[in-house]
């Protein structure tokens, strides 16, 4: 009886948790409870990113199939009780050139989308707009310099202070606001420790590198908020330093570059290690030390 019960509880609980994962496949642009893919592509490089990593699953599986057939037969076959004169065969030439080739051809058929998808990823097109990113400790700055130069702070927005629908951990107070349809070339850089501007659904990642500038582009072609975070584990904040990307049409763009000059007009950008004092709100969202 204890254990029906059990049951019960359990299929219970794997309904609620499969019912609410439904519900928030929604959501674009962010993960959801007991994903088991990639979050849906918003650019063409992640759509190919997708495609080829689908690619790669099916060469996977076949080959570990193959693998799992060769080890059954031998199991089988060729134990000591179903085979007791084992065969002396160290060499068979054909086998030995087939071993060689195939992995040969599998290994090109794998290369040349590989090499494709990387030239997409690393060769910027034409760009219709420029954003600059900047990795702090613990947020990122973006600055917009072909559209007035402004710079503003992009802090996360505290678990208590979330608004229905805004998903923990994600949400910022200030969005990065992009055009849909356009070319957006991001510049990467790190103001103190080396951070890593990533959005899965855009299908970037690239290192934010103190000194230097790093380079990316996406171009989003559905309208919506798209999370993503720094992935280079860049100290005890780290996981509260999430990019949030909203992609608007042209003209809600316009509208917001202009109130954007405005509202951070000689705004003083936070100085880097002052991530409590610069946001109080943020700061209780941290867990215990
Ligand atoms: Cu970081």
């Amino acid at each position: 009886m204890k254990f029906f019960s059990r049951l019960t509880a359990v299929a219970v609980t794997a309904g609620t948790v499969l019912g609410s994962a439904g519900v928030a496949l929604a959501a674009l642009g962010q993960p959801v409870p007991w994903q088991m893919d990639l979050q849906d592509a918003a650019t063409p490089v992640m759509a190919d990113i997708a495609s080829f990593h689908n690619f790669l699953l099916w060469i996977i599986g076949a080959i570990s199939a193959f693998v799992l057939v060769l080890l059954l037969i031998v199991i089988v076959r060729f134990n000591a009780r179903a085979n007791p004169n084992p065969s002396r065969t160290t060499h068979n030439t054909p086998i030995e050139i087939i071993w060689t080739i195939v992995p040969v051809v599998i290994l090109a058929a794998i290369a040349v989308p590989s090499f494709r998808l990387l030239f997409l990823e690393l060769d910027v097109p034409t760009p219709d707009l420029t954003v600059k990113a900047a990795g702090k400790q613990w947020f990122w700055s973006y600055s917009y310099p072909d559209n007035g130069n402004f710079e503003f702070d992009s802090l996360m927005v505290a678990d208590n202070d979330l608004k229905p629908g805004q998903p923990r951990l994600l949400t910022v107070d200030n969005e990065m606001v992009v055009p849909v349809n356009k070319v957006v070339h991001v510049l990467v850089t790190g103001a103190d420790v080396i951070h890593s501007f990533t959005v899965p659904s855009f299908g970037i990642r690239i290192d934010a590198i103190p000194g230097r500038i790093n380079e990316t582009w996406f171009k989003a072609t559905t309208e919506g908020m798209f999370y993503g975070q720094c992935s280079e584990l860049c100290g005890k904040d780290h996981s509260f330093m999430p990019i949030s990307v909203r992609v608007v049409s042209a003209s809600e763009f316009t509208a917001w570059v202009d109130g954007a000059k405005k509202k951070y007009a000689g705004a003083e950008s936070v100085p880097p290690h002052t991530f409590a004092a610069a946001s109080p709100s943020a700061a209780t969202a941290l867990p215990p030390q």
